[in-house]
């Protein structure tokens, strides 16, 4: 792989949560990086360098970085979980993968529930309630265009929201899941808030991934879209907080000794756990068997509700690179997270056939 030249150039808007767990582990990690505000492809209003032109990535997701491959040609490349491992391996220094193997796998299926289930929770408070729906209409046309005129920006503003609450479907939200997503959402933030009484971050007195993936997340359902903030607001004032700081770690000294360890991480996050084997692992094998059966909807039941929405290929990937992760393990460390997912539940997620 070649090296990655710095300053590290990535392209998002700041209302993209994907964007701003990009953007915070930059900073925690102290590698320089150049924030080009934008969506790949569209022109750019302004702040650009002169003739500069980016490549676009085939399927346009935010955040997209650039790297050079090994003919030292340009690329987009997008999806944070693997970008993040690819600055992993360029730069040492204040690493957000856990040393351990086993606590770096229970990490990364920390951080895919936040990426893949607690995303959930933002789309849907985002696009399902009125306020919510006028305010991310108003305000999200100006992260990519300042100069957007008010006709432009009113035209800009409906034909996104509709967008935007059209696809609802898509993250299963409808009037029999909204519960199964809210009491969820809630319950995230009761096992959060206790969490974080006692660890500085979700893997310990330093954050990893996860950490990262949670607060990407919760930038949108704490301090933007009224619904659930109000909601955070009341329920987990720390978790609040937690999230304006974990927006720039850049001052936050680690160690190797500050990551859960993995005789503790299993206890430690075992409310965390029991609880993505509750919403998460369900919906990541229906969605897997659905595919595998080639059917473009699938059904299964969350939380004794029914759960319905459509296949989702990306997701049938999250589910095998999990699997991939954990057997990359050595015997001895796969069966010591088989443990600790086994205490929650979760074997399923690793074990369950699905096609
Ligand atoms: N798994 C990807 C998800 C990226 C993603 O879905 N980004 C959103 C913005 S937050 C996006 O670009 N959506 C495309 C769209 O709305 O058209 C990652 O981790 O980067």
């Amino acid at each position: 792989m070649p090296n990655i030249e710095l300053p590290i150039r990535l392209q998002g808007l700041h209302g993209s949560p994907y964007t701003r767990k990009a953007l915070a582990v930059l900073r925690y990690r102290r590698l320089p990086y150049r924030f080009i505000i934008g969506q790949p492809g569209t022109p750019i209003e302004a702040g650009r360098p002169q003739g500069e032109s980016l490549p676009v990535p085939k399927v346009v997701l935010l955040p997209t970085f650039y790297f050079a491959d090994e003919n030292g040609e340009e690329q987009a490349v997008t999806d944070t979980t693997p970008i993040l491992r690819r600055l992993e391996d360029a730069f040492d220094e204040r690493s957000v993968v856990p040393t351990d193997p086993v606590v770096a796998f229970i990490n990364y299926l920390v951080e895919d529930y936040c990426d893949e289930w607690l995303t959930r929770c933002m789309f849907h408070y985002r696009w399902a309630y009125e306020d919510d729906i006028d305010k991310a209409g108003s305000v999200l046309p100006f992260y990519g265009r300042m100069s957007l005129s008010s006709e432009q920006a009113a035209k800009f503003k409906q034909f996104f929201s509709e967008r935007q609450v059209g696809r609802l479907y898509v993250v299963g939200s409808n009037d029999t899941t909204r519960p199964v997503i809210e009491e969820s959402y809630v319950r995230f933030l009761g096992i959060l808030d206790a969490h974080l009484q006692r660890h500085q971050f979700l893997m310990g007195n330093r954050p990893g991934s996860a950490d990262f993936a949670a607060f990407g997340q919760l930038t949108c359902l704490t301090h933007f879209d009224p619904t659930p903030m109000r909601l955070t607001l009341e329920l987990s004032p720390r978790t609040y907080a937690w999230v304006e700081r974990a927006e720039d770690l850049c001052g936050y000294e680690v160690s190797d000794d500050d990551w859960l360890s993995r005789e503790a991480v299993g206890e430690v996050l075992r409310p965390l756990l029991d609880e993505i084997a509750r919403t998460h692992m369900p919906q990541m094998l229906a969605n897997a068997k659905a595919l595998a059966a080639g059917e473009k909807t699938f059904e299964t039941t969350i939380d004794g509700k029914l759960w319905q929405q459509p296949s989702f290929p990306y997701q049938g990937k999250c589910l095998r690179w999990t699997r991939e992760e954990l057997d990359r393990l050595s015997a001895d460390d796969r069966s010591a997270a088989r443990a600790i997912l086994d205490a929650s539940g979760l074997l399923p997620l690793i074990d369950e056939p699905t096609a």
